[in-house]
């Protein structure tokens, strides 16, 4: 598969729902749609006609604001129908803008709070772990949201339980809701950071490369002993260039239709 067409088309997916809304998180789901990419259309074993499959592969968004970029790809797969996609945000939804396992089929958790979404992947790899079910449990969490204590608590956990089946992404895009991470309340380094809390740590610089991504991920499951934590470095709205510009303004903000029509030319 052409996976960097296929981010392409979760992009334009993304602007479409957010555009027909009128409003929505357009930074934050841009930035992680190629780790999204090529886990769910090469490294996941799901069964989107079975989301509830035992033993499956979950993927938990910890930055649950983004649920528009999953909610592209689980309509793409075929979790439900693609229709469903412009009712987003809207009363009686089932694809509220933050994730929830109870309306969505496919989503594997509850997330919005931040951080806590964090502690309930470290959760679920203890109980796939206690099941013995060999699932990998993939869970993305943002460079602001690294500023919840409750991150640490559970990265201190994981580590300290050796849940090597547990990968875990930053979308490290240098910016949260109120401006640039660094500036705001810096969580750096993070690499060193995670490392001393018993992780098994990946850069990648390019955190937008689909390619790039993939061989951390394969890297990844190597890891025998520690859960791995794949520091992703991504640039916040990433492939629309009037939406990369905008920096930190762009986590949530009035996407128009003659918006759309630019960023979709640029994305075909
Ligand atoms: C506990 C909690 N506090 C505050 C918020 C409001 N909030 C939503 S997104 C966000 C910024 C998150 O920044 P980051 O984790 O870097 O996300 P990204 O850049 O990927 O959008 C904040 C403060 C929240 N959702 N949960
Ligand atoms: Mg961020």
């Amino acid at each position: 598969m052409d996976y960097q067409a296929k981010a392409k088309q979760i992009r334009r997916s993304i602007l479409e729902m957010i555009a027909h809304l009128g409003v929505g998180h357009v930074g934050g789901s841009l930035s992680i749609v190629d780790v999204l990419t090529i886990l769910y259309y090469k490294h996941m074993n799901i069964d989107p006609s079975n989301p509830k499959m035992e033993g499956r592969d979950r993927l938990i968004i910890s930055k649950g604001h983004s649920g528009p970029a999953l909610y592209a790809v689980l309509a793409d797969l075929g979790y439900f129908p693609i229709e469903w996609l412009l009712t987003l945000n809207q009363p009686k939804t089932l694809l509220p803008s933050h994730c929830d396992m109870n309306l969505t089929p496919g989503v594997d958790m509850t997330t919005g709070s931040l951080g806590q979404g964090f502690s309930a992947s470290v959760g679920v790899a203890m109980a796939s772990r206690l099941k013995n079910d060999n699932a990998y449990i993939y869970t993305i969490i943002g460079d602001g949201e690294s500023q919840e204590g409750q991150i640490w608590e559970a990265a201190m956990f994981a580590g300290n339980q050796r849940l090597h089946h547990l990968i875990a992404f930053t979308d490290n895009n240098h910016a949260q809701i109120d401006g640039p991470t660094p500036d705001i309340n810096p969580v750096y380094p993070l690499d060193k950071k995670w490392k001393s809390f018993g992780w098994n740590v990946i850069v990648v610089e390019e955190g937008n490369d689909v390619h790039s991504i993939d061989a951390a991920i394969i890297k990844a499951k190597k890891s025998r002993f520690k859960p791995s934590m794949i520091i992703l470095n991504t640039i916040k709205g990433k492939g629309v260039s009037f939406i990369e510009r905008m920096g930190y303004a762009n986590h949530n903000f009035n996407l128009s239709k003659a918006q759309l029509a630019e960023a979709i030319k640029e994305l075909e």
